[in-house]
């Protein structure tokens, strides 16, 4: 039983861990065991050999910091982009052009547990520009280029920690919002995060949430003000849709402040708090000069498009709103306690609030939260925010869905579908009548669950994705460390039907899907070598030269199949810095280069073709030092090495270079 705790304790539901135990001992599928159905499920994941899927997926990789890339329905494992974490695969954060990305108020941070991502939308349908992405332990948010599947941009945001309700974009982008799980001492002066006894948390300790703007042509984000606000844990948000639009929800737990043992002391009330905040109304007040600039510490770190390196803003400032000042911008509305996910349905009136230890889903109506607003009708304020009364909010419960909801998502047929993780199952509800209509059961334990298009005002799904903590007996056993399982059910019917299991790696929380063509059309093949604006680019193999400047050594080298231009180097010494600046000449789509130096205190470079990577050696040891392409690229591809010579500190031996007979020593 014990080992059942393995599942993240970033998921507050591994409390309930104990009831599910019984669904984890439960063996089977619901297939049924008649080989016509399971003709049936294999038909409708088959991929066939050279097809393409009909959907993207990209799965959160949770503790691996990254995002995965998977084809549905066949469950196939498309690609992994490093986002948060160092990847050794491709170089990302090893080498010169995106180690900055990773840059941080606290330094170089090679790691982060990434939950949500969320596809950019345009009124409010995803458009497969842009994947929004969280860091949820060093509080950053992520922009990830979906014509290239690669991080462009990673902001860290400031007076925060825990960045687990974030990255919800509204249905424009106009603002992708963060807010900090963890509340802190927050400093106005500047100082950061305070240095402040931890009994002080009821009096001292507040949340953020934050708003940053999107770009609209470009992309690039940037905070445009943070709310501050009680020291409440704020767990996840989204944004309304429609008539909504204008407005975000916040769940909230731990209203009481607890600020230690919380598992107790922050479920003492019967009621914690879903934040809606008016966002328009917040950007007015900011416009109007409400919001005050306060000092503040902390990294933005953008790709540039044509030289592909990426640079380290340090911002100094951030403007902040507080509710007592912004009359009409904030609301709380009481939920049953300790909530998870809120999740609004595709007209943008519902507001479900799946409350993981609540017996029932309220569900909240947004034109009652309006007419209560305007009636006054308020129970009281905490720090100037009214509190809303529950019955003049509420539309209505689903009574007895099952044990333990955390998230729900939509069909385009006005159905619900909430996850259930101590009864290890989901549940199909009718949003109108708040009816169970069916469940299937998952295995085992899930936490998000995902609709193409179903956290948006545009369900396309008949797929439902259940993203499982804990897998147990699925698949052949791996030792202790088991991968997380995702399973592909079909909703297209009245009834549920269990189609596929397949692996997914780190811990995906959360999952977005879409249809592939509105992505894939714009998919880049290859990096124009004549765009190449790397300042260290070498675009023609004569140009291949290798430079000295004081103790560093500039290699500027070329790779096309089959060689690496210069493949013999002499002049370097222990302890020098060596740049190898390498340009891969290829202009042709799925040519990368690879390039490794035995020994090198690093990673390797993968190169895509028309793109300067450049790795940094400073070798330890003199004699030869081999170098070679790592990805195999032709027939040849064995051949694609070199030497450099490597004499000790203070050796004469002068910088020298060459490829092939015909070029003669170039000093
Ligand atoms: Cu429920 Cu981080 Cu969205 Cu895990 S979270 S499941
Ligand atoms: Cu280039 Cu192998």
């Amino acid at each position: 039983m014990r080992t059942l705790y393995k599942t993240s304790l970033t998921c507050a539901a591994g409390l309930l861990v104990g009831a599910a135990v019984m669904n984890g001992c439960q063996k089977g599928s619901t297939l049924a065991n008649d080989s016509a159905s399971t003709t049936e499920a294999a038909r409708k994941v088959y991929v066939a050999p050279g097809k393409h899927d009909e959907y993207y997926a990209y799965l959160s990789g949770g503790f691996n910091g990254q995002v995965d890339v998977y084809g549905l329905p066949s469950g196939r494992l498309l690609k992994v982009i490093p986002v948060f974490s160092q990847s050794p695969e491709n170089g990302y954060g090893y080498n010169e052009e995106t180690k900055p990305m990773l840059n941080t108020s606290f330094g170089h941070i090679p790691w982060d547990d990434l939950h949500h991502p969320k596809l950019s939308r345009t009124n409010g349908k995803p458009d497969g520009r842009w994947l929004f992405v969280n860091g949820n332990n060093t509080p950053r948010i992520a922009r990830v280029d979906l014509t290239t599947f690669e991080t462009a941009e990673i902001i860290e945001i400031p007076n925060s920690a825990g960045q687990h309700c974030s990255p919800y974009p509204t249905d424009n982008n106009e603002y992708v919002v963060a807010g900090t799980r963890f509340a802190v001492p927050i400093a106005t002066d500047g100082s950061g995060i305070q240095d402040v006894p931890l009994d002080t948390y009821k009096d001292k300790f507040r949340a953020s949430l934050s708003f940053i703007k999107v770009d609209k042509t470009t992309g690039n984000m940037d905070i445009d003000f943070q709310i501050l606000v009680p020291g409440f844990d704020f767990d996840l948000a989204n944004g309304g849709k429609g008539p909504s639009s204008d407005w975000m929800f916040f769940t909230s737990y731990n209203t009481e402040q607890a600020g230690t043992l919380k598992e107790i002391g922050a479920s003492q009330n019967d009621k914690d708090y879903l934040a809606a905040i008016n966002w328009k109304k917040a950007a007015e007040y900011a416009r109007q000069g409400k919001a005050k600039e306060i000092p503040a510490n902390y990294y933005h770190n953008r790709m540039d498009e044509k030289t592909h390196m990426a640079t380290s803003t340090n911002k100094k400032t951030v403007r902040i709103l507080m509710p007592e000042d912004c009359p009409g911008m904030m609301y709380l509305i009481p939920v049953p306690k300790s909530p998870h996910g809120v999740d609004i349905d595709p007209t943008g009136e519902n507001i479900v609030v799946n409350g993981k230890l609540a017996a029932a889903i309220p569900v909240h109506s947004y034109s009652k939260m309006i007419k209560a607003i305007e009636n006054k009708s308020f129970d009281k304020s905490i720090s100037g925010i009214p509190v809303l009364k529950y019955e003049s909010v509420l539309a209505g419960e689903v009574v007895k869905p099952g044990l333990g909801p955390l998230h729900t998502e939509f069909d385009a047929k006005g159905n619900a579908y909430t996850s259930m993780f101590v009864s290890s199952e989901v549940v199909k509800w009718n949003v109108k009548t708040r009816e169970v209509l069916d469940r299937i059961p998952v295995y085992y334990s899930i936490g998000h669950l995902m609709i193409p298009g179903g956290d948006t005002q545009n369900p396309d799904g008949n797929y439902l994705l259940a993203m499982n903590k804990i897998t147990k007996d699925r698949y052949l056993p791996t030792g202790p460390e088991l991968a997380q399982t995702a399973q592909l059910i079909d909703i297209s019917g009245d009834k549920m039907k269990m189609l596929l299991d397949f692996p997914t790696f780190g811990e995906p929380h959360y999952a977005q899907a879409i249809k592939a063509d509105v992505v894939a059309k714009n998919s880049k093949k290859f990096y124009r070598l004549d765009e190449n604006a790397h300042p260290h680019a070498t675009t023609k193999e004569p140009d291949a030269r290798v430079e000295r400047k004081g103790n560093q050594v500039h290699v500027y080298m070329t790779a096309i199949r089959s060689h690496l231009a210069p493949d013999n180097i002499e002049g370097i010494h222990v302890g020098d810095e060596v740049y190898f600046h390498v340009t891969n000449l290829e202009q042709d789509w799925d040519v990368p280069h690879g390039f490794a130096v035995m020994g090198n205190q690093n990673a390797e470079l993968l190169i895509m073709p028309g793109q300067t990577r450049t790795l940094k050696w400073v070798p330890t040891k003199s004699g030869v030092t081999p170098f070679y392409c790592t990805d195999f690229c032709s027939a040849l591809h064995q051949e694609m090495q070199g030497y450099a010579r490597v004499s000790p500190k203070g050796a004469n031996t002068p910088i020298k270079f060459w490829l092939g007979e015909s070029k003669k020593p170039a000093i």
